[in-house]
Protein backbone atom coordinates (compact mmCIF):
# COMPACT_ATOMS: atom_id res chain seq x y z
CA UNK A 1 0.00 0.00 0.00
CA UNK A 2 1.41 3.67 -0.93
CA UNK A 3 1.48 5.65 2.15
CA UNK A 4 -0.12 9.32 1.67
CA UNK A 5 1.80 12.35 2.11
CA UNK A 6 1.10 15.01 4.17
CA UNK A 7 2.30 17.58 1.03
CA UNK A 8 3.07 16.96 -2.51
CA UNK A 9 6.12 17.02 -3.57
CA UNK A 10 8.31 20.09 -4.45
CA UNK A 11 6.67 21.74 -7.41
CA UNK A 12 8.16 24.27 -10.16
CA UNK A 13 10.00 26.85 -8.48
CA UNK A 14 10.79 30.31 -10.37
CA UNK A 15 13.76 31.21 -9.43
CA UNK A 16 17.00 28.64 -8.95
CA UNK A 17 18.16 27.70 -5.51
CA UNK A 18 21.40 28.51 -5.58
CA UNK A 19 21.02 31.72 -5.84
CA UNK A 20 18.33 32.33 -3.09
CA UNK A 21 19.57 33.37 0.90
CA UNK A 22 18.39 31.33 3.79
CA UNK A 23 18.72 31.77 7.83
CA UNK A 24 17.79 29.41 10.27
CA UNK A 25 16.91 30.87 13.24
CA UNK A 26 17.15 28.61 16.67
CA UNK A 27 16.24 28.27 19.75
CA UNK A 28 18.25 27.26 22.11
CA UNK A 29 15.95 26.09 24.52
CA UNK A 30 14.95 21.96 24.30
CA UNK A 31 18.43 22.56 22.58
CA UNK A 32 18.44 18.39 21.84
CA UNK A 33 15.59 18.53 19.43
CA UNK A 34 16.07 21.87 17.69
CA UNK A 35 19.86 21.22 17.25
CA UNK A 36 19.05 18.16 15.42
CA UNK A 37 16.14 20.11 13.55
CA UNK A 38 18.17 22.53 12.35
CA UNK A 39 21.09 19.88 11.63
CA UNK A 40 18.10 17.73 9.80
CA UNK A 41 16.84 21.27 7.80
CA UNK A 42 20.35 22.21 6.63
CA UNK A 43 21.11 18.84 4.79
CA UNK A 44 17.97 18.84 3.19
CA UNK A 45 18.45 22.89 2.00
CA UNK A 46 21.76 21.69 0.34
CA UNK A 47 20.24 18.18 -1.54
CA UNK A 48 17.82 21.19 -3.04
CA UNK A 49 20.43 23.34 -4.29
CA UNK A 50 20.95 26.03 -1.39
CA UNK A 51 24.43 27.27 -0.88
CA UNK A 52 23.43 30.90 0.76
CA UNK A 53 22.94 29.29 4.67
CA UNK A 54 23.37 31.24 8.14
CA UNK A 55 22.51 30.26 11.29
CA UNK A 56 21.50 32.08 14.01
CA UNK A 57 21.06 31.41 17.97
CA UNK A 58 18.29 32.64 20.73
CA UNK A 59 17.98 31.55 24.25
CA UNK A 60 14.05 30.53 23.45
CA UNK A 61 10.82 30.54 21.11
CA UNK A 62 9.69 33.81 22.84
CA UNK A 63 12.70 35.61 21.47
CA UNK A 64 12.17 34.09 17.68
CA UNK A 65 10.27 37.08 16.36
CA UNK A 66 12.53 39.95 17.24
CA UNK A 67 15.46 38.15 15.90
CA UNK A 68 13.70 36.97 12.45
CA UNK A 69 12.81 41.16 12.43
CA UNK A 70 16.40 41.93 12.70
CA UNK A 71 17.81 39.80 9.83
CA UNK A 72 15.10 39.35 7.52
CA UNK A 73 16.22 42.11 5.13
CA UNK A 74 19.05 39.91 4.30
CA UNK A 75 17.37 37.01 3.65
CA UNK A 76 14.90 35.73 1.16
CA UNK A 77 13.63 33.13 4.15
CA UNK A 78 14.08 32.41 7.54
CA UNK A 79 13.12 29.16 8.75
CA UNK A 80 12.15 29.44 13.02
CA UNK A 81 13.43 26.73 15.04
CA UNK A 82 12.09 26.06 18.79
CA UNK A 83 10.71 23.68 20.79
CA UNK A 84 7.88 24.40 23.46
CA UNK A 85 7.31 21.84 25.17
CA UNK A 86 3.85 21.82 27.89
CA UNK A 87 4.97 22.11 31.85
CA UNK A 88 2.87 22.54 34.22
CA UNK A 89 2.32 26.19 34.37
CA UNK A 90 1.05 28.42 32.23
CA UNK A 91 4.11 29.49 30.32
CA UNK A 92 3.93 26.81 27.38
CA UNK A 93 0.59 29.25 26.63
CA UNK A 94 2.54 32.26 26.57
CA UNK A 95 5.26 31.32 24.85
CA UNK A 96 3.86 29.22 21.81
CA UNK A 97 1.04 31.76 21.51
CA UNK A 98 3.58 35.01 20.98
CA UNK A 99 6.21 33.05 19.34
CA UNK A 100 3.40 32.11 16.60
CA UNK A 101 2.04 35.17 16.73
CA UNK A 102 5.44 37.36 16.48
CA UNK A 103 6.38 35.15 13.60
CA UNK A 104 3.19 35.73 11.46
CA UNK A 105 3.42 39.18 12.27
CA UNK A 106 6.94 40.24 11.35
CA UNK A 107 6.73 37.76 8.20
CA UNK A 108 4.02 40.11 7.06
CA UNK A 109 5.25 43.65 8.09
CA UNK A 110 8.19 42.71 6.43
CA UNK A 111 7.08 40.82 3.46
CA UNK A 112 9.46 37.71 4.08
CA UNK A 113 8.74 34.11 3.86
CA UNK A 114 9.05 33.07 7.77
CA UNK A 115 8.17 28.81 8.14
CA UNK A 116 6.82 28.24 11.18
CA UNK A 117 8.79 25.44 12.78
CA UNK A 118 8.50 25.83 16.19
CA UNK A 119 7.14 22.22 17.61
CA UNK A 120 4.46 22.64 20.24
CA UNK A 121 4.14 19.46 22.23
CA UNK A 122 2.93 17.57 25.40
CA UNK A 123 6.43 16.34 26.25
CA UNK A 124 9.54 15.16 25.07
CA UNK A 125 8.73 12.10 22.95
CA UNK A 126 6.57 13.90 20.93
CA UNK A 127 9.20 16.38 20.16
CA UNK A 128 11.50 13.52 18.82
CA UNK A 129 9.18 12.30 16.59
CA UNK A 130 8.88 15.59 14.88
CA UNK A 131 12.64 16.22 14.46
CA UNK A 132 11.74 14.89 10.91
CA UNK A 133 9.52 17.39 9.93
CA UNK A 134 12.37 19.73 9.53
CA UNK A 135 12.66 18.16 5.77
CA UNK A 136 9.08 19.46 5.17
CA UNK A 137 10.23 23.06 6.67
CA UNK A 138 13.37 22.91 4.43
CA UNK A 139 11.16 22.41 1.52
CA UNK A 140 8.87 24.97 2.59
CA UNK A 141 11.40 27.79 2.55
CA UNK A 142 12.96 26.98 -0.72
CA UNK A 143 9.77 27.25 -2.67
CA UNK A 144 8.34 30.20 -0.64
CA UNK A 145 11.90 31.45 -1.33
CA UNK A 146 12.39 31.08 -4.84
CA UNK A 147 8.39 32.13 -6.01
CA UNK A 148 7.61 34.91 -4.15
C1 LIG B 1 11.05 29.82 30.05
C2 LIG B 1 10.77 28.84 28.98
C3 LIG B 1 10.01 27.68 29.26
C4 LIG B 1 9.43 27.40 30.60
N1 LIG B 1 9.78 26.76 28.33
C5 LIG B 1 10.26 26.96 27.06
C6 LIG B 1 10.03 25.99 26.05
O1 LIG B 1 9.44 24.92 26.26
N2 LIG B 1 10.55 26.26 24.81
C7 LIG B 1 11.23 27.40 24.50
O2 LIG B 1 11.64 27.57 23.35
N3 LIG B 1 11.48 28.32 25.47
C8 LIG B 1 11.03 28.13 26.72
N4 LIG B 1 11.28 29.04 27.70
C9 LIG B 1 12.16 30.19 27.37
C10 LIG B 1 11.43 31.38 26.72
O3 LIG B 1 11.20 31.12 25.34
C11 LIG B 1 12.31 32.65 26.82
O4 LIG B 1 13.58 32.39 26.29
C12 LIG B 1 12.42 33.17 28.25
O5 LIG B 1 11.18 33.32 28.84
C13 LIG B 1 13.18 34.52 28.27
O6 LIG B 1 12.46 35.51 27.56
Amino acid sequence: MKLSKSQPELGVLDKDPSKIKIALVKAKFNYDITEEMETVAIKRLKELGVKNISSYEVPGSFEIPYACKKISKNYDAIIAIGCIIEGETDHYKFISENSSIGIQKVSIEEEKPIIFAVLTVKNHGQATERIKNAITYAENAVEMACNF
